[in-house]
């Protein structure tokens, strides 16, 4: 019999490639998607059939409860989350429920079904925040900046709790940023390949953007879900930093962008306050080591590879679409 898998945030950019990557290892999978009245569902229109739907949301306990049942899968992915900062900030409270909550709730459906359930908390390196450390790792101290890393680092210790108190398989992935062309397009790398390509064949004259000097680990989501799926094959559970190991800043991402449409980014790219954030994490680096040791785990992308192959995804996509 083959294993199951329920992922929760299935339609989002990580649960698509995550879905893609266990239906070749063999999974029978499973996914959690809210009911919304216009489709949602973009990101895994190709593997549509291959996967059993369950509708639920992180805010609603007796959903979560019937798709744990429903599924009765060996691991769960909780990829579920409000996950753009910038919205946190205006929606606080939401953000708390969906984010900080929503992953008690799936923890509680889990344990009451079956505690044997393997768990996969989708963390994140906002946890770090004002890290103190040039490098994160695991021994690095927390210190969040956004209600969205607050939530999370949350859900993080309640990940650590159910897996001392009721001895559960619980593992945490604090996850540098990770893209693709599927990245939803308010997270920057991906603003700036869309203004790209769209700039190129003329249909748009400039792109606003806030602190070009901040400084990010990115790598390709492709790579991190391979990371996700490790995790959860070790004999006991942990927690772990993924990343490349590498930062750039948001104007090198600018740089390099309008270098694959052949254009100088300086002539395009405003900066515009309305972007800067109430409490900016400057800069975020990992250090991996750790994890790749341990897991065995590499990424493959560099980070001029995934911006370019973003912007010709988008360039194909602004394209097609004339
Ligand atoms: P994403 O594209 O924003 O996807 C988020 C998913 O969560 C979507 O499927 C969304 O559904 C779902 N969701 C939101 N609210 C929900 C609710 N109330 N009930 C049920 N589902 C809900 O995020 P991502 O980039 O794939 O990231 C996946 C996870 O990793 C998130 O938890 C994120 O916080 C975390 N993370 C991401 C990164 C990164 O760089 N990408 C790094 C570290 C950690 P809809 O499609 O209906 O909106
Ligand atoms: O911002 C700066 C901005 O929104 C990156 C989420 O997946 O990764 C993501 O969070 C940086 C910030 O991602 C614009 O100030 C400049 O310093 O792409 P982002 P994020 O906030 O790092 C983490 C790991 C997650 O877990 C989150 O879920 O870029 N920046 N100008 C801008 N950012 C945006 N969005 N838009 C701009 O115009």
């Amino acid at each position: 019999m083959s294993d199951r898998a329920l992922i929760t945030g299935i339609t989002g950019q990580d649960g698509s490639y995550l879905a893609e990557h266990l239906l070749r290892e063999g999974y029978e999978v499973y996914g959690l998607a809210r009911w919304t009245s216009t489709s949602n569902e973009d990101r895994i229109e190709h593997i549509r059939d291959d996967l059993n739907l369950l509708t639920g949301d992180l805010a609603d306990q007796p959903s979560l409860d019937r798709a744990v049942e429903a599924a009765d899968p060996d691991e769960v992915y909780h990829l579920g989350a409000l996950s753009f900062v910038p919205e946190s900030f205006t929606q606080p409270t939401v953000t708390s429920n969906v984010t900080g909550l929503g992953t008690t709730r799936m923890l509680e459906a889990i344990r009451k079904y079956d505690p044997e359930i393997r768990f996969y908390q989708a963390g994140t390196s906002e946890m770090f925040g004002n890290a103190p450390d040039e490098r994160q790792s695991i021994d690095t101290g927390f210190y969040p900046r956004s209600p969205y890393g607050v939530s999370k680092l949350y859900a993080h210790w309640m990940t650590v709790n159910y897996r001392e108190a009721h001895g559960m398989y619980a593992t945490n992935g604090i996850l540098f940023n990770h893209e693709s062309p599927r990245r939803g397009t308010q997270f920057v790398t991906r603003k700036i390949t869309r203004a790209a390509a769209r700039i190129a064949v003329g249909e748009q004259d400039e792109l606003r953007l806030g602190n070009l000097n901040a400084k990010r680990d990115w790598g390709h989501a492709r790579d991190y879900v391979k990371a996700m799926h490790l995790m959860l094959q070790q004999d006991e559970p942990d927690d772990y930093v993924v990343g490349t190991g590498e930062h750039h800043t948001v104007r090198e991402c600018a740089q390099i962008a309008f270098d694959e449409v052949g254009l100088e980014w300086e002539e395009y790219v405003k900066v515009d306050e309305k972007f800067f954030r109430a409490a900016e994490v400057d800069a975020l680096q990992a250090d991996p080591s750790r994890a790749k040791r341990k897991l065995e785990w590499e990424p493959t992308t560099t980070f001029d590879e995934m911006i370019r192959e973003m912007v010709q995804k988008d360039l194909a996509a602004v394209r097609s679409d004339d």
